[in-house]
């Protein structure tokens, strides 16, 4: 894990040194706050994303002169980050890409947009629907444009290819990982991995890929000698809900130092986020946009209604993980999260697998 401490550590200092370089050198930044912006657009008009800090509290006093206080701490986190001026990544992003998902955060950018140089912001369906998916398909055509126009770069079939390839190979050495999680004993704890799947929205993307694979060589020879980073017998607990972004460790450290380990989390900060790779066969633009849109098409997050698959990966993952029970995550104030956990809870409690549902800042 060296290397991911490391570039923790340097998460102000030489992974913002990176991306200035990169912007003399003429590359556009472009920040995102949610895995429906898809990577593969942006890197194939060679841009750069990185996904925007979101995960702990600054400025509050400021922040709720703009927002509700009864607003969830994500959106709230956002704005302490821009107001209390310490997100140097908000601050080099050229665009910064804001989505309407959940009611909060569509309303949120009304107000994030006088605060910054360029937001632009996505339309994302409510439902998978045939018409759902038709507007996702036009709004990732209405991306690409934006992203053309800021970067002066047109993408072709070319460069579309080559960027699906660079994100799916982050995401096949992601899958490697999990895979190496469903090991008892546990090889990797759950905080370890959970910084891992954070980096994964800061770092450049061949050298995350070719570090979580460094990550996985080790893993497994640890697998194969047995050798764990707890106990055989450690209860083993499957993470559920909205996401942890960065610096947000406090419900991993919790359960983790309570003698458990989180062996998965569904999660946007990990599987629900990454489970899913792009085809790459296609060999028209308009082809790898339909393969584009068909990976993302299928993350599960609670904005849609109904959501039925995130309680069928929820009950896949309890087994694939050997998870002994569930906590479900939740964001004070986050009504999709808020409401579909206790639809998760009923459903896994049905089937007997203890379930505690957490609602926090
Ligand atoms: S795809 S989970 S990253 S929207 S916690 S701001 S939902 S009120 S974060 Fe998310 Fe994209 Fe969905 Fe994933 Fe709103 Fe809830 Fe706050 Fe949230």
């Amino acid at each position: 894990m060296g290397y991911f401490d490391f570039v923790m550590s340097e998460v102000h200092g030489l992974r913002i040194k990176d991306l200035l370089d990169e912007k003399k050198a003429g590359r556009k930044v472009i920040g995102s706050y949610c895995v429906f912006v898809p990577e593969e657009i942006a890197l194939a008009g060679n841009a750069t994303m990185v996904g925007l800090c979101a995960g702990a509290d600054f400025a509050m006093e400021e922040v709720e002169k703009i927002l509700p206080r009864n607003t969830c701490a994500l959106n709230k986190s956002t704005f302490g980050f821009k107001l209390g001026k310490v997100c140097p990544y908000l601050e080099a992003s050229d665009m910064i890409v804001g989505e309407n998902t959940c009611d909060g955060k569509k309303k949120a950018y009304e107000s994030l947009g006088p605060l910054v140089s360029y937001i632009y912001v996505m339309d994302i369906p409510q439902m998978k629907s045939g018409q759902g998916r038709s507007l996702l398909k036009t709004e990732y055509q209405r991306f690409k444009q934006a992203v053309e126009k800021l970067t002066g770069v047109t993408i072709d079939a070319a460069r579309l290819k080559q960027a699906i390839e660079t994100v799916n190979n982050k995401l096949k050495a992601i899958h490697r990982l999990s895979k190496l999680r469903q090991a008892e004993p546990a090889a990797i704890s759950g905080l370890d991995a959970l910084l891992t799947n954070q980096v994964f929205f800061y770092d450049n993307p061949q050298r995350f890929t070719d570090s979580v694979n460094k990550i996985c060589d080790e893993l497994e020879k640890r697998v194969q000698k047995n050798d764990g980073v707890f106990p055989k017998g450690t209860p083993r607990v499957l993470m559920s809900g909205c996401p942890m972004a960065v610096p947000n460790w406090k419900l991993p450290w919790i359960v983790e130092t309570s003698g458990a380990v989180l062996v998965g989390e569904e999660s946007c900060v990990g599987e629900r986020g990454t489970r899913n790779l792009v085809n790459a066969s296609g060999k028209t633009v308009d082809e790898l946009m339909d393969a584009i849109v068909d990976r993302y098409f299928q993350v599960d997050c609670a904005i849609f209604t109904p959501n039925p698959d995130r309680l069928s990966h929820v009950e896949e993952m309890v087994k694939a993980y050997k998870a002994d029970g569930v906590i479900h995550y939740g964001l004070q104030f986050c009504a999709p999260y808020l409401m579909e956990s206790i639809q998760v809870a009923k459903a896994l409690e049905d089937k007997k697998i203890p379930t505690l549902r957490i609602e926090t800042d």
